[in-house]
């Protein structure tokens, strides 16, 4: 299968944005662990689907793209929304169903959007971001800026039909999408090997015209360094390119479920390999990785308070109204 080798020796990373993608790696790890608390306490209903485990994919793929580039998110989508620069008091809100939320409440964990930080919306259709994506680009192409799109979605989502036809589209068009496929190996309680024949998903790619690359997943700075070259692509007018990050769930599916099936010796050689550790050794300086994470321990216990004293939305403006922000 001819993939895009990955290329080698990639200019060193500044600082500031190394520490970047650790706070939002953190920051990502500590809201998952607090929404899990404040669901058995009934503080959020519904469904819950973490991100425990993945939160280098999206750190390390925001870290690469400017304020106005879009993103496009799934059912387990906090870590995008998070890493692209969302506030956690407005996410805590809106998960937490309340007035404040992002969406006024209406959206809820699987439905988060924000036009703020140009994140257009997570999405409890599995693979329904995939084409959104694609139109989002095209949007961009005939705006004729040099913004990108990048659609997040894992592996159960590319055995949708809407998959290949919008691999398809932005190969024809040559739009500015980058395609990222958070292979985490499992949709729901299936295992990837029953899902599907191959095993380098990125291999789909080429048959579209669009390059494709496996990287680590857990590695934050080597999805950081893929993503720039893919943006830098996009930017240029060469078109879209597909990313598969390979990484793992730490647990379930989402929050009932004890994820029994899967394959203890993989869970914990993926868990030996956590991104938040490899993160921190990255940046190599206890001190530096302290201040921040006091810093969003203050912020996440902000966003509790706040969202816990929010009231909830009124009922009889249910109808009316769009995402604030
Ligand atoms: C179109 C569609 N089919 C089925 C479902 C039910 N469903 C919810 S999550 C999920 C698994 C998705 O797996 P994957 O795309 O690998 O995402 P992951 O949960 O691994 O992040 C399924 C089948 C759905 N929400 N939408
Ligand atoms: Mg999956």
């Amino acid at each position: 299968m001819a993939l895009t080798p990955p290329a080698g020796d990639p200019a060193p990373i500044a600082e500031p944005i190394l520490l970047g993608i650790y706070r939002n790696i953190y920051a990502t790890r500590r809201f998952e662990l607090t929404c899990i608390e404040l669901y058995r306490q009934g503080h959020i209903r519904g469904y819950l689907h973490p991100y425990l485990g993945e939160e280098a994919v999206a750190a390390g793929a925001c870290a690469a793209l400017r304020p106005d580039d879009y993103i496009v998110s799934t059912h387990r989508g906090h870590g995008h929304c998070i890493s692209k620069g969302a506030d956690l008091s407005l996410m805590m809100a809106e998960i937490t169903g309340k007035a404040t939320g992002y969406c006024r409440g209406r959206g809820g964990s699987m439905h988060i959007s924000s036009k703020q930080v140009n994140n257009l919306g997570a999405n409890g259709i599995v693979g329904g971001g995939i084409p959104i994506a694609a139109g989002a680009a095209m949007g961009i192409m005939v705006r004729q800026t040099d913004q990108v799109v990048v659609a997040f979605f894992s592996d159960g989502a590319s055995n949708n039909g809407v998959f290949a036809e919008s691999l398809n589209m932005a190969g024809i068009f040559r739009l500015p999408v980058i395609f990222m496929l958070e292979n985490n190996h499992y949709a729901v309680s299936t295992p990837i090997e029953c899902a599907t024949g191959c095993c380098d998903l990125a291999g789909r790619g080429p048959a579209y015209g669009v390059p494709g690359i496996c990287v680590d997943g857990n590695d934050a700075v080597a999805v950081y360094h893929e993503t720039l070259r893919a943006a830098g692509r996009a930017r240029r007018g060469e078109g879209p390119t597909l990313i598969e990050a390979k990484t793992f769930r730490h647990g379930g599916h989402h929050v009932n479920d004890p994820g029994l099936y899967m394959d203890p010796q993989a869970l914990a050689e993926w868990k030996a390999r956590d991104p938040l550790t490899l993160m921190k050794q990255v940046i190599a300086d206890p001190s530096k990785t302290r201040i921040i994470e006091t810093e969003v321990e203050s912020e996440l216990e902000a966003a509790v308070a706040f969202a816990l004293r929010s009231p909830e939305p009124d009922v009889a403006e249910f109808i009316a109204g769009i995402p604030e922000h």
